[in-house]
């Protein structure tokens, strides 16, 4: 088998650069060691920034996001018993979208078989050959039979666990590192959510954070222990804890249909590319959710690696040699924006009165001042993509 790009993994990332490249006459296959109905069915992100909701409308995936996405226009940030609201969009003209992460991925895999390009699911074995060769190439196994897809260029989106970057020579990358000693317990239930808003929830036992999917479904995140036991969470406990580390404010409870626990973690790989491999989004850089960067991440690299093969196509490869610099300014200022804002709603280990009393220094300069909501506000709405000159 022979295509331009070979992009292994089928999540946003590598989704969304198969459908950029149809659109500019760009074909590729897209292996995914997961079957089809689980990727669609993956719970994990919620919140877009106004970018990445613009990139989805402008691309012709939007329609149903348009129609069901929520759009706010605030968070709400809770500490010391009391609420204040972050006026995001009055600080900054911009505005966030709830959307969940799988109904992206539907909306992509749907408009990806409309136009009949290749995904092959529950492929295993993926393994990458002649990075620094011109011609480089994939082989899978599907279906019990070995596969070898020759290419032009590799996109690596395979995730925090995948097995692209593993292919990169020994001294080639730089990995930077940062794990917290605390994880997220994640619930989804069948409840109304009673804010509009997020709300994010500073408290002695720990942070928690109200968010939504829909008019009739809660998401909430409790901190919990990297290695928490999910036996000992009945669903009694998780809405106790939840009801008194929101502090205050009615909740509407439900049945919880989805519990998991996910690890925090900081990382980026420098440079985000190896010959003809490109990586982009969790397989180059992870952030702790607290943020909400992830996704919007992946999103961002995807923009900048599909107008570089566009122009590499063209004759003009200096935008692909360039991929990783034009990538890493906004991953490193959102791994900033993550890192401080876990830092400043968890809490640490050991009950440090110092550090606590930080903590609360800054939420209250942050909704205290404008300059300083308005700094949380941009961040989080997302800064503006650069113009990346051709
Ligand atoms: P994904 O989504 O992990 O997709 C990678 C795909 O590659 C497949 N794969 C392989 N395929 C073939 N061969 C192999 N060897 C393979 N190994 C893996 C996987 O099955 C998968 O389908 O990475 P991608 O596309 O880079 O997307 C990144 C996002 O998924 C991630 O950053 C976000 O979910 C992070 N995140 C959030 N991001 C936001 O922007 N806003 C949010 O509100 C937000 N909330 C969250 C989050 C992540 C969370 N968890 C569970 C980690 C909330 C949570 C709880
Ligand atoms: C979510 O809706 O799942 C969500 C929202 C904001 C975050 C993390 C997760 O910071």
């Amino acid at each position: 088998m022979r295509t331009q790009v070979g992009i292994v993994g089928a999540g946003p990332a590598g989704l969304l650069l198969a459908h950029l490249l149809e659109r500019e006459g760009i074909e590729s296959v897209v292996l995914e060691d997961r079957s089809r109905r689980y990727v669609e069915e993956r719970v994990r992100a919620g919140l877009l920034e106004q970018g990445t909701a613009d990139v989805l409308e402008r691309s012709g995936v939007g329609e149903r996001m348009r129609r069901e996405g929520l759009v706010h226009h605030g968070i709400e940030l809770r500490f010391d018993g009391a609420s204040h609201r972050i006026a995001i969009t009055d600080l900054t003209g911009r505005s966030i979208m709830i959307y969940g992460q799988q109904e992206v991925v539907k909306d992509l895999i749907a408009a990806r078989l409309a136009c009949g390009g290749p995904i092959l699911f529950e492929v295993s074995d993926v393994a990458l050959e002649g990075l620094d060769a011109g011609s480089p190439a994939i082989s899978a196994t599907q279906a019990g039979t070995r596969i070898r897809i020759e290419c032009d260029y590799i996109a690596g989106c395979d995730g925090t666990h995948g097995v692209c970057r593993g292919f990169i020579p020994d001294g080639v990358l730089t990995h930077f590192e940062r794990e917290y000693p605390f994880a997220w317990l994640g619930i989804l239930a069948k409840a109304p959510p009673v804010s509009h808003e997020l709300i994010y929830s500073r408290h002695q036992r720990g942070f928690a954070l109200y968010t939504m999917r829909s008019p009739s479904l809660t998401r909430a995140y409790l901190q919990c222990k990297p290695d928490e036991d999910l036996a000992a969470w009945s669903d009694r406990r998780i809405w106790d804890e939840l009801h008194v580390r929101l502090q205050g404010g009615a909740l509407e409870e439900g049945e919880i249909v989805l519990r998991g626990v996910t690890p925090m973690r900081s990382y980026v790989c420098e440079p985000m590319q190896y010959g003809r491999l490109f990586l982009a989004g969790d397989a180059a850089h992870i952030v702790p959710p607290t943020g909400a960067k992830g996704l919007n991440l992946a999103v961002h690299d995807i923009c900048v690696l599909a107008q570089a093969l566009v122009a590499a196509y063209r004759g003009e490869r200096s935008l692909l040699e360039r991929y990783s610099e034009r990538c890493l300014r906004r991953v490193w200022r959102a791994e900033h924006f993550s890192w401080w804002m876990t830092s400043m709603l968890h809490r640490f280990d050991g009950d440090d009165p110092f550090q606590e009393r930080l903590q609360l220094a800054q939420l209250e300069y942050v909704t205290g001042s404008r300059a300083a909501a308005t700094s949380m506000a941009e961040n989080y709405a997302g800064l503006p993509y650069e113009e990346h000159g051709r």
